[in-house]
């Protein structure tokens, strides 16, 4: 069962309006539970946190360092918590059957304990959908934001899937985002085709880090998928292997 698995990660960008704080994008959220029901094989989805958590952790500036405020701790939280119940909610209407784990309970030490592996199993075999998210999490020096790219990369590590999809606003990867006709099909992670110094984006952008987490999970001979979660027919190609995108081919290092 388990090397049958896909881990799908629905960015921010395809689930709320990320230039508009707090806003939800209800309308993506159905169409993209209609993709997931026709997907008839196990599955786990991890959501980013769009212009809920994100909003908060700018506000409160506490994105890459950690924060002891309980007020900034229950704001981000809230929201996040918010966030998923409106997801899971739209998921239950549209008959696609998850079941929600805080990422709070399922961190120890900044790892996701070995048991985890059978907890996750055994829910999909109950033909559940387990779904997770990026939070705020407990560590040594306050609570830190912990992203939802890098719970799916400790999810691989787990239980070593057959594909991750990253679903967000692009269609893919780009050599030049100004040129549609630059979308670059496949990454080959050992040859090195990609050469970051040549990619003309904004480095702070979500789109290195996406790069570099796909390099990552690729690297644990996974493959991973770049496609735009906004659009139906590519989402549901990407998840039944169709080449749609950007792949990242996965080849151990
Ligand atoms: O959107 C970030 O998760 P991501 C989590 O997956 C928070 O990077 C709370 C900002």
């Amino acid at each position: 069962m388990v090397n049958k698995l896909t881990i799908l990660k629905l960015g921010g960008s395809a689930i709320t309006k990320k230039s508009k704080p707090l806003t939800f994008n209800s309308n993506s959220v159905h169409k993209i539970s209609k993709v997931i029901k026709k997907f008839n094989e196990p599955l786990i989805i991890v959501h980013g946190a769009g212009s809920f958590g994100h909003y908060y952790a700018k506000r409160y500036r506490i994105s890459d360092k950690p924060t002891t405020s309980t007020k900034h701790v229950v704001k981000i939280r809230d929201s996040m918590q918010l966030l998923n119940q409106k997801i899971v909610k739209i998921f239950h209407e549209n008959q696609v059957n998850t079941f929600s784990f805080s990422p709070t309970s399922m961190y120890i030490n900044k790892k996701i304990p070995n048991d985890w592996k059978k907890i996750l199993q055994k829910s999909i075999s109950f033909d559940l959908i387990p779904i997770t998210f990026g939070d705020v999490l407990l560590g040594n020096n306050g609570f830190y934001i912990h992203s939802g790219d890098l719970i799916v990369h400790d999810l691989c590590k787990l239980l070593n899937p057959k594909r991750v999809i990253f679903a967000s606003n692009i269609d893919g990867i780009y050599q030049n985002p100004d040129d549609v006709s630059s979308l670059i099909p496949i990454i080959n992670n050992n040859k090195n085709n990609l050469k970051f110094s040549k990619l003309n984006y904004d480095v702070t952008g979500g789109i290195k880090t996406k790069i570099n987490q796909s390099l990552k999970i690729a690297n644990l001979g996974i493959d991973v998928q770049i496609t735009n979660g906004l659009n139906s027919k590519t989402l549901l190609k990407a998840l039944r292997g169709e080449h749609v995108g950007t792949i990242f081919v996965g080849d151990k290092m």
